[in-house]
């Protein structure tokens, strides 16, 4: 039987990504996302590839987390790979002038959303002694940068999950590893920036940022080592950027 992913964020950038690179391998899909239109486009574009099955919920809300993964077919409720890609930054400013809404948004999604998805399919990973669970952190949870203190602190939390979870379940064989990127041109800016597309432009000018294609390939090459490598903590930045601050420009 060919393995199932299931992946959250799979509306845009590197979820939508991921998505495509696993199709062209054949693997199983369960997309997640709030944006139905989007889920259908991506869904008619790979089935000709895979089977795909679609699911719209909000990871901020745990009674739809739930319900969404419990409704799943017969086919595919048997997840292999869970990738924890939902996320976003909301905001950019000094701690002193942060948004409450902004900080909620970061940390209800970008940490709490994680936890309701993984709670809701690791035991089934538990009881099988197999899986692999790929969280998509960032270089913004190995350093902080200014005006990115929340983001931040959402992205050290997933770092600290992700050597939590690989502790707390090594003794049921299950792979768990993350993949922390730097800049990556995809919706990213726009939704920190809140829609001011000049603003978000401006962050991938000047330079070769990554795509979220290369990091696409990059969590397919994880998936895909034999069961005994677990790739446990990538990095991964283009080759102008040298940290979250140190940024080669034209
Ligand atoms: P995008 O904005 O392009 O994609 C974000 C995805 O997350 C969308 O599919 C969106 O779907 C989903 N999402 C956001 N909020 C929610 C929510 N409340 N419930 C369910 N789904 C949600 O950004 P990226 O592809 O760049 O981001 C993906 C991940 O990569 C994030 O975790 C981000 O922190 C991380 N990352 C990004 C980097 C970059 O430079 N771009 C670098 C390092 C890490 P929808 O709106 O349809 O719900
Ligand atoms: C996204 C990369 O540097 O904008 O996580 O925080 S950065």
């Amino acid at each position: 039987m060919k393995k199932t992913a299931f992946i959250t964020g799979a509306t845009s950038g590197i979820g939508r990504e991921i998505a495509r690179q696993f199709a062209k391998h054949e693997l199983r899909l369960i997309l997640c996302g709030r944006r139905q239109e989007r889920l259908d486009e991506l869904q008619q574009e790979l089935s000709s590839k895979t089977d795909v099955h679609t699911l719209n919920f909000d990871v901020r809300n745990r009674q739809k987390v739930v319900a969404a993964i419990s409704s799943l077919p017969e086919d595919f409720k048997t997840i292999d790979i869970l990738i924890n890609n939902a996320g976003n930054a909301h905001g950019l400013d000094p701690i002193q002038n942060g948004s409450l809404d902004d900080w909620d948004a970061m940390l209800d999604i970008n940490v709490k959303g994680l936890l309701y998805v993984s709670k809701a399919i690791i035991p089934q990973m538990v009881a099988r002694n197999s899986g692999h669970i790929l969280n998509i952190g960032s270089t913004a949870g190995k350093e902080v940068y200014p005006n990115g203190n929340v983001y931040c602190a959402s992205k050290h939390a997933v770092d600290a999950l992700n050597q939590g979870m690989r502790i707390d379940l090594n003794a049921h064989g299950i792979r768990v590893g993350a993949i922390n990127p730097g800049l990556v041109e995809t919706e990213f800016s726009d939704v920190r920036f809140k829609g001011n597309s000049e603003r978000a432009e401006k962050v991938y000018q000047g330079y070769q940022p990554l795509t979220p294609q290369d990091v696409a390939e990059i969590a397919y090459f994880i998936i895909s080592r034999p069961s005994h490598v677990n790739i446990a903590d990538l990095m991964v930045m283009c080759t102008a950027q040298a940290s979250s601050t140190i940024v080669k420009k034209s």
